[in-house]
């Protein structure tokens, strides 16, 4: 049987990486096979494409390219890492997948919405989400909480843009939940670590029992 696809979107700072990784334990706990992987990056060669896209190396050639670049990399995740684990029936959860490229690249570049659409339908052919849990919260709560990681490094080529910036970035998240709400669940990210979890929880429960029913 095919494994279940559950992605962890949303703004920066929002808890998705400490969230993912206490779902993989818990799932693990509970017997599945379970792979977690990330985005920009999870293969080897999308790894080397994240270097290229957060450090702002891209920015100079334009918005479209570093949409293609994202679907690059998107690409070699999809194939190199997250379909065989499917295929094996492994659980994969995913920090980010095609629904930042809607909005970053998207509602916050501007990049035309048919180029977009076209490279996402191209690229995950075989591996849509059946599960995406969109974490929301205040940006400025959540640059908070990604400033205390950032350390030498600084903030990445996103994180640098101004408020307006990401509060759009927060709607077109919100907007794609709206749009398909069978896939998608808010989470309110701004909560307690404790009570995030809680939510995710309830979330990943109820996906599983509908799954298993069908
Ligand atoms: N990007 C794109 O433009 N197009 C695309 O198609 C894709 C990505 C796939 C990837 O950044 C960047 O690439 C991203 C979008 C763009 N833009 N940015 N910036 P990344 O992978 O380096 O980082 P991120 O995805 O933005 O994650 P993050 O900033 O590391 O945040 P997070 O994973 O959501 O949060 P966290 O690391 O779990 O938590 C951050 C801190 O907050 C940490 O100290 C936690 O202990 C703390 N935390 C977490 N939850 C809580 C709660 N509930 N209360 C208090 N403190 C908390």
């Amino acid at each position: 049987m095919r494994g279940h696809f559950i992605t962890f979107e949303g703004g920066e700072g929002a808890g998705k990486s400490t969230q993912i990784q206490r779902v993989a334990k818990w799932l693990q706990d509970e017997g599945h096979k379970v792979l977690v992987t990330r985005e920009p990056g999870g293969s080897p060669g999308a790894e080397a494409v994240r270097h290229v896209v957060l450090s702002g190396a891209a920015e100079k050639y334009g918005v479209d390219m570093e949409a293609v670049l994202f679907a690059a990399a998107r690409s070699d995740n999809v194939e190199q890492i997250i379909k065989p684990a499917l295929a094996s029936g492994t659980t994969v959860l995913c920090d980010r997948f095609m629904d930042s490229s809607r909005v970053y690249q998207g509602v916050s570049g501007g990049v035309d919405p048919d180029f977009l659409t076209a490279m996402e339908k191209a690229v995950t052919e075989g591996a849509r989400p059946d599960l995406t849990l969109i974490f929301d919260l205040p940006p400025e709560l959540g640059l908070q909480r990604a400033a205390d990681v950032w350390a030498e490094d600084g903030p990445d080529r996103f994180e640098k843009e101004d408020l307006a910036e990401q509060q759009k970035r927060r709607q077109g998240f919100l907007d794609i939940a709206a749009r398909e709400p069978d896939r998608c669940v808010v989470i309110d990210a701004s909560q307690s670590l404790d009570n995030v979890g809680v939510a995710v929880d309830m979330a990943v429960t109820t996906y599983m029992r509908k799954a298993t029913e069908h």
